[in-house]
């Protein structure tokens, strides 16, 4: 199927997402954890809604919904905006602040650092502040970034990927994952596993960063890279931006995985993030430690020295890693938190 680049986001509750996001960025802000979770958890539901969801009873039907945010939510819907966030008192530069945390690979403390250095607006920093290469694409494609990518393009993306990725060897996989594979109608970026049944690290990412990569920047359809790793002790990644002809640029993670690590990669690709969390906690209180590579049992230690490393439990099979946790099978649509 064609994407059509002038249809909208498909999902019906794009506006009261949008309104329970600058609630959720506030309390991001004021580290107000108990809500964050609670308005992450609204959003994630919200985006996996196909009908829009206009009432507080059918706000209430929904997984982890409670009475508050489901009178939020009915708000939202008859009077289009929030009082709440009337009252969240916020200073200019707290907003500025914001709107900095959206410039690509900004984390706080450089968001902060601008507003003090007096940069009052993007343009602000376009023209007048000392950018790295990449914080300067950050800027200029400020807007691209910060729109949501629908479903129906995510796919596109991947597809190509997957097309070029084959043409080299047939045995290769694209997988989509992040919020796509959790279900959600539109994405912040596009994340995109590639692996190879019994291939090792080294042949896939050889193979991608030789091939693979050039050839989709010669198409035209990767656009610049924003930041590589080789194996040190993380997986391989290459994370940049794409776009279809004619279209805005989007974020693209492209994860490499060997074969046998398949399992506990796409578990971790597929978060949330909050999840995975939880997932490497549990399996910390059993004795064991789950990263992006494996489940393992835990190292052991005499006085704070490493005896022996933790032995492999299970990496290929992601449901065999929820197995061998004791944790009943999780579809990812329910990996909100
Ligand atoms: N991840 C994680 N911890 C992080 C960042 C990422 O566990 N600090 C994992 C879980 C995420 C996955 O990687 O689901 C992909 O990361 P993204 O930042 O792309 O997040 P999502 O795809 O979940 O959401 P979005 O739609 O905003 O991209
Ligand atoms: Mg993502
Ligand atoms: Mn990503």
């Amino acid at each position: 199927q064609k994407f059509d680049p002038n249809a909208k986001s498909d999902n019906p509750n794009s506006r009261t997402i949008e309104i329970l996001q600058q609630m959720l960025d506030y309390y991001t802000r004021t580290v107000d954890q108990w809500r964050t979770m609670a308005y992450r958890r609204v959003i994630a539901a919200l985006r996996r809604q196909p009908q829009k969801v206009a009432t507080r009873a059918q706000a209430l039907a929904l997984p982890g919904i409670g009475k508050r945010l489901a009178d939020k939510i009915e708000e939202i819907v008859l009077t289009d905006r929030l009082r709440r966030l009337d009252h969240t008192n916020e200073s200019p530069e707290d907003r500025m602040i914001q709107v900095f945390l959206g410039v690509y690979g900004a984390g706080l403390i450089q968001a902060s650092k601008w507003v003090a250095q007096g940069y009052r607006s993007l343009d602000d920093l376009r023209d007048r502040a000392p950018l790295s290469k990449n914080q300067r694409i950050g800027v200029e494609r400020y807007h691209d970034f910060a729109q949501r990518v629908p479903r129906k393009e995510v796919e596109e993306h991947g597809a190509i990927v997957r097309r070029a990725v084959q043409a080299v060897d047939k045995d290769m996989q694209v997988i989509i994952t992040g919020s796509y594979r959790r279900g959600a109608l539109d994405s912040g970026d596009i994340d995109l596993l590639i692996t190879k049944p019994n291939a090792s690290l080294d042949k896939i990412q050889s193979l991608m960063m030789n091939i693979v990569v050039p050839k989709l920047f010669d198409d035209g359809f990767l656009k610049v890279g924003l930041a590589t790793s080789r194996h040190n002790h993380d997986a391989s990644k290459w994370h940049g931006a794409s776009a279809l002809p004619g279209n805005v640029w989007r974020r693209i993670d492209l994860l490499f995985v060997p074969g046998a690590e398949f399992g506990a990669a796409i578990l971790y690709f597929t978060g949330n993030d909050i999840f995975n969390r939880s997932m490497r906690l549990l399996a910390r209180k059993k004795g064991m430690v789950l990263n992006q590579r494996g489940l393992y049992t835990d190292v052991l230690r005499s006085a704070g020295v490493k005896i022996n490393p933790g032995r492999l439990l299970e990496a290929r099979n992601e449901r065999r890693i929820f197995a061998a946790l004791g944790v009943p099978w999780r579809p990812p649509e329910y990996r909100i938190c």
